[in-house]
């Protein structure tokens, strides 16, 4: 009930701000934000407590408890309805294409009646849109290139999506009694940036339970095929579940060859054949005799190299070194000892409150550190501090970390900021301001469709500047809805090298900046790298295995990745 709500209250939010209504969007935003992270259910709630339970509920006032009941009631919002009725506008589409935001699908509504994707891109195609007002040649442009970047990445889904989904299913076939071990397997369990399809293994001597009770499922829509030991199904959300129920006998041999990349397995079925042997998903064998099977780890010693893990095996080289004995130690998610990249939104007001749940988040995770980095002016949409705000900030956390001494908590907050880098490469806050904090984040936000040569000027004189430690998602990249910037990969990374400076892997699964392949790049340039989340609420800080898996297809070791150091050798990475 919780998301449904939320949902509503966020299409409402879009409906509300597309008429230009002041200050009611922002009520219906934040109501959905509270629902979303809520543990328990509204209608639970209501049930216990009636409105006034409702209204104790942060960020849910007395006209917001009202749309709950009414909703729990009538399962409708008559103000939705008629908001819905009155734009009727695919909402989900447009809203997925990006640059088009509430104010421009409203125009788009109002005078060329656009509903859809499809009557958006033949508008565009037809030259109706440049000439709207507060549109453009450029916008009409946008709008087409947008389209065809969301068609090429139909079909594949993003992992930060499919993952939580496929664990709830892998939970749930794992508490079945006729089941012993459950894997993913695919590009899922390599944690490729998106899936095609996910794939699961299961060990049982009973498969045809297990297949009856995985097509079974909630939210099973269609049955693409079934056989005693396999089955392949869509589920509601769009995307397909292949199953395998295999002997323990076979389970290496399945996860090696169901894991792939099919790339990878090729290259180690050949090494298999050269040494006399034959691999496939049954086994390793010798003649009819089989010499492994039941672990991967088995495998990969009888072909005479290292254990290669998932993340690995693309075929990017990892056979060869594995054979030469020499495979990457990868980081691993217990290595990340803080988070340096968290927004607080201070001056919402709710800054201190975040930053304390920032804290219990970090005390789960076993971290020694973390790092409030807000906006500063220039995103005033973001609410981005200024120089003054910046240092009230300052002093507030230093009050903190006294606090926590104090308690003999270990924990340490650090004072950072994330400065917006602008078109000529300068700072939007004083270097004076900056000087002052523990770090600098520097990124791009703003004008990131300039050209590769520019862009490349901009992002170098960003990292020249003495107080910038940091370069946050530095493609700019948003995952099947924004390409990446254009500039100059191996300039940057020889001035990053040169000037110290420090690359963001954004472990958003949005964003996933730097990727695998260019992760491997700064790498091999010898330049450090720090995973951070960008959270905006303290879930968020969760997402931090997103960014160890891209490190890992990336090749990265400790020794690449600086907030796998304690708090005093993170320092010394800071200019
Ligand atoms: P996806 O689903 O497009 O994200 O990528 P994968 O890698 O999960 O591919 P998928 O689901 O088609 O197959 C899972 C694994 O099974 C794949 O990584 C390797 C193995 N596999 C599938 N078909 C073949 C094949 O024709 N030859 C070989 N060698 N391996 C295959
Ligand atoms: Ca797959
Ligand atoms: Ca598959």
């Amino acid at each position: 009930m919780n998301q449904k709500l939320s949902q509503i209250f966020r299409n409402m939010a879009f409906f509300l701000k597309m008429e230009g209504v002041a200050f009611k969007p922002q009520a219906y935003e934040k109501a959905a934000e509270n629902l979303e992270t809520l543990s328990e259910d509204v209608g639970e709630i209501y049930k216990k407590g009636g409105v006034d339970l409702l209204e104790k509920i942060p960020g849910i006032g007395k006209s917001m408890a009202t749309r709950i009941v009414e909703y729990l009631k009538t399962e409708k919002i008559k103000e939705y309805e008629k908001l819905k009725k009155k734009t009727p506008v695919n909402l989900d589409e447009l809203l997925g294409v990006e640059g088009l935001g509430p104010k421009k699908i409203g125009i788009l509504y109002k005078t060329l009646g656009i509903k859809n994707l499809k009557e958006l891109e033949n508008a565009a195609k037809n030259h109706k849109i440049a000439s709207l007002s507060g549109f453009g040649e450029k916008t009409e442009q946008n709008i087409l290139q947008a389209i065809e970047f969301r068609k090429k990445s139909k079909g594949r889904f993003l992992l930060g999506e499919i993952l939580p989904k496929i664990s709830v299913i892998m939970a749930k076939l794992a508490d079945l009694k006729e089941v012993e071990t459950v894997s993913e397997a695919g590009s899922l369990r390599r944690r490729k940036e998106t899936i095609g399809d996910a794939d699961i293994l299961v060990i049982s001597s009973k498969p045809q339970a297990v297949i009856d009770f995985f097509v079974k499922m909630p939210g099973v829509v269609k049955i693409w095929g079934k056989g005693p030991t396999k089955a392949s199904i869509r589920l509601k959300d769009g995307f397909d579940v292949d199953l395998r129920v295999l002997a323990k006998e076979s389970f290496g041999s399945a996860l090696q060859y169901f894991t792939g990349s099919k790339e990878h397995n090729i290259v180690l079925r050949k090494i298999a054949i050269e040494k006399g042997y034959k691999l496939s998903e049954y086994g390793l064998f010798k003649g009819s005799k089989k010499i492994a099977g039941e672990s991967e780890k088995e495998i990969y010693k009888k072909l005479g190299m290292d254990y290669i893990e998932p993340e690995l095996r693309e075929n990017q080289g990892e056979i060869n070194v594995a054979i030469k004995r020499k495979s990457p130690k990868l980081i691993g998610l217990k290595d990340i000892k803080g988070d340096l990249h968290l927004h607080s939104h201070w001056n919402d007001g709710i800054g201190p409150q975040m930053i304390e749940q920032y804290i219990g988040e970090a005390k789960k995770c076993g971290y020694e550190y973390i790092g409030i980095s807000d906006h500063t002016k220039f995103l005033a949409i973001e609410h981005g501090l200024d120089e003054k705000q910046l240092m009230e900030q300052r002093k507030y956390i230093d009050k903190f970390n006294k606090k926590l001494k104090i308690v003999n908590c270990k924990l340490k907050i650090l004072c950072g900021c994330e400065a917006n880098i602008m078109a000529d490469g300068s700072m939007d806050i004083s270097d004076k301001a900056l000087a002052k904090l523990d770090y600098v984040i520097a990124g791009v936000h703003s004008q990131l469709k300039m050209n590769k040569n520019e862009m490349t000027k901009r992002i170098i004189k960003a990292m020249r500047n003495p107080n910038i430690d940091i370069i946050s998602h530095p493609f700019g990249r948003i995952l099947q809805r924004r390409e990446e910037c254009e500039f100059d990969f191996d300039k940057i990374l020889k001035v990053a090298k040169e000037t110290g400076t420090i690359l963001e892997i954004n472990a958003s699964p949005y964003r996933l900046d730097l990727n695998d392949v260019n992760v491997r790049k700064a790498k091999k340039a010898g330049v450090k790298m720090i995973i951070n989340t960008d959270a905006h609420q303290k879930e968020q800080m969760n997402l931090m295995e997103y960014g160890v898996s891209q490190a890992r297809r990336g090749w990265a070791e400790k020794s690449d990745i600086v907030n796998c150091h304690s708090l005093e050798k993170l320092n010394k990475f800071f200019k």
